[in-house]
């Protein structure tokens, strides 16, 4: 016999929520994690992540972001942590920008609340903000912004409170199918399971290199100023989050203060790395950038620069997510390439990964995330 149903390789944002999830239907769950709980090394840290669901990716992803809205709250309730914030969110650009004529798309299939501004209306409702002439903005008032800290420590804490056995500072080496299921190796031991469910991150390359997804993993920063004026407009309540696409198609991405900062960044654009090259540092080169993007558009954003922070985005190359059971073992699901849009999704991919571990197959529509779609002819990229 199995020591375990089901081991959880990496307990960040997606790992965190399938422990939580298998863990409930009873599974007997390890999870490893080769880092602390809620750590700053990898995609799932920064303080705020948008979440919307006029989705201008694609309209697909509208019933899973529905569900993720239902599931927040209840993982709010049942853990006692704070983890979403509404604050409306406003998608700014040309009306066939693929920000606005993408979330306009999702909202009409699926008959999302939501207004459709011109630059005057936008200026006039949320006064920090200056569009150009002929820019537009699409206002969902349903979006807002999630924390993922709060996000994995509220799943970490659910899942060992049902039940689940959690290793941290245990990174995996490797992992490999048997006949009954699967073994994984650590740095302090070999362990069993029938199931293995991997939520790697920007460890993807390494972890599911048989995939054969060409995952591309990038750097990342975002930023924290103290606005040059009053805070007030700032405010939850009274400033959006939002992602504004300027003409070259150049996407930038915001929220309201938080703690006395604004935090924003750019969505995409970031050098190609993997986590050991991964360069922390900031340079002033950067911050000038990105106070010189955000102030054309938002002149007192960039008051004073605060601090920055580096994460990691792993990319696919259509830039959806992967989530299936691994085309090559029947007793592996994967979850990874969530391309700097993943963490909106946290919970719902802990219900479909616990789905398809337990049950072989998923009421949620993930057709979309099939890898058969990115494989490389000769089957490893
Ligand atoms: O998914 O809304 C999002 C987002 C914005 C910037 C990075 N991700």
């Amino acid at each position: 016999m199995t020591a375990y149903d089901t081991i959880v390789i990496g307990l960040g944002g997606m790992g965190s929520a399938a422990a939580y999830r298998l863990a409930r239907r009873g599974q007997r769950v390890l999870g490893l994690e080769q880092y602390t709980p809620a750590h700053d090394g990898g995609s799932s840290h920064g303080g705020s992540r948008i979440t919307r669901q006029a989705y201008f990716e694609d309209p697909a992803y509208v019933p899973l972001l529905r569900r993720a809205h239902e599931l927040w709250p209840q993982i709010e309730a049942d853990s006692g942590i704070a983890i979403f914030t509404r604050t409306g969110g406003l998608m700014v650009g040309g009306p066939d920008s693929r920000t606005v004529a993408g979330s306009i798309r999702s909202a009409e299939t699926w008959g999302l609340p939501h207004e459709i501004l011109d630059a005057t209306e936008v200026a006039r409702r949320f006064p920090t903000m200056r569009p150009a002439a002929g820019e537009i903005g699409l206002y969902e008032p349903g979006a807002g912004f999630v924390v993922p800290e709060a996000s994995v420590t509220a799943h970490l804490r659910l899942a060992e409170r049902a039940g689940a056995e959690l290793h941290f500072s245990e990174p995996v080496l490797d992992w490999r199918a048997t006949s009954g299921g699967v073994r994984v190796r650590t740095g302090r031991g070999e362990y069993t399971a029938g199931t293995l469910v991997v939520c790697p991150g920007a460890w993807a390359p390494r972890l599911l290199a048989d995939l054969g997804v060409p995952f591309t993993v990038e750097r990342q920063v975002q930023y924290w100023f103290t606005p040059s004026g009053s805070l007030e407009p700032f405010r939850p309540g009274r400033h959006p989050v939002y992602i504004w696409e300027d003409a070259s198609g150049t996407q930038f991405y915001g929220f309201p203060a938080v703690d006395g900062t604004v935090k924003v960044a750019f969505f995409r654009g970031g050098e190609t790395c993997t986590p050991e090259t991964i360069d922390r540092t900031v340079h002033p080169a950067e911050i000038d950038r990105m106070a010189a993007f955000a102030g054309a558009r938002i002149p007192e954003l960039p008051g004073e620069f605060r601090r920055a922070a580096t994460c990691m985005y792993t990319n696919t190359p259509d830039e959806h997510f992967v989530i299936a059971r691994h085309p090559a073992y029947d007793d592996v699901v994967v979850a990874c390439g969530f391309s700097g849009h993943g963490f909106k999704f946290v919970p719902v991919v802990g219900e479909i990964l616990a789905d398809l571990a337990v049950d072989g197959g998923t009421r949620h529509p993930i057709a979309l995330f099939d890898p058969a779609r990115l494989r490389s002819p000769q089957g490893v990229a």
